[in-house]
């Protein structure tokens, strides 16, 4: 009997847990099936045109990604995500990725999921958070972003957030951004068992910028640096 109390206590746990975890468990997802940064009726469905559903909040691939009522993430499974193309556009057709609707991304491990910005090849970021909307991050590393400009066009070199973004168990190393290297934010920021690493800011902020409040449990923050003090 006493088992029996102790497993409906699990389970009541385990779905009270779920049910704050969006995305992880219990929701619709949309599976990403290929690392190449692509927009073609191909057969595989690509992370961007992943988020072009979720910011259509319909289906734009042809079939290629899956898209019905109630999705509210996007799964990458273990692989380098290497963005390709320009910058300069907010539409997320190329360069950083540009979402407009809540979704959560979950990735396999910040070691093995990789969305890798390219910046010397774009010349921009790696997530644009656009509108103020919560977009959540779970297992995933962002690196390799790398924008110049004046505010805002070159802040937040591997996000720059509009929204509330979260990031938990998830890695942002290695961008360079004008202010807030690895993340500049104008809305809330909750990093939870994440790092913030080597991020380099051209004008302040190497770590990370914050307009806003932000949340910071269980990080390790290293090794960020900024070529001018703030002002
Ligand atoms: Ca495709
Ligand atoms: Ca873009």
């Amino acid at each position: 009997m006493k088992r029996v109390l102790l497993s409906r206590a699990l389970y009541i746990l385990l779905v009270c847990f779920g049910a704050l975890l969006p995305g992880v468990a219990g929701a619709a997802g949309i599976l990403v099936t290929t690392t190449a940064d692509t927009v073609a009726t191909d057969g595989a469905c690509s992370l961007r045109e992943a988020i072009n559903n979720v910011n259509a909040i319909g289906e734009t691939t042809g079939g290629d990604c899956i898209f019905t009522t109630g999705i509210d993430s996007i799964v990458l499974p273990a692989g380098r995500y290497v963005l390709t193309g320009a910058n300069g556009d907010d539409a997320n057709l190329s360069g950083d990725l540009d979402i407009f609707q809540p979704v959560t991304i979950v990735g396999a491990g910040a070691a093995s999921t990789v969305i890798d910005g390219n910046g010397a090849v774009t010349n921009d970021r790696v997530i644009h958070i656009i509108n103020d909307v919560r977009v959540s991050m779970y297992s995933i590393k962002i690196t390799g972003g790398n924008i110049a400009g004046k505010w805002p066009t070159g802040n937040g070199g591997g996000i720059f957030s509009r929204g509330d973004v979260s990031l938990y168990n998830s890695t942002i190393a290695n961008n360079t951004g004008t202010d807030g290297g690895g993340i500049y934010s104008v809305g809330y920021v909750y990093l939870y068992r994440s790092a913030l690493l080597n991020n380099l800011a051209l004008n302040s902020y190497g770590g990370m910028a914050s307009n806003s409040f932000a949340t910071v449990v269980y990080a390790n923050i290293i090794g960020n640096s900024a070529e001018l003090p703030p002002n």
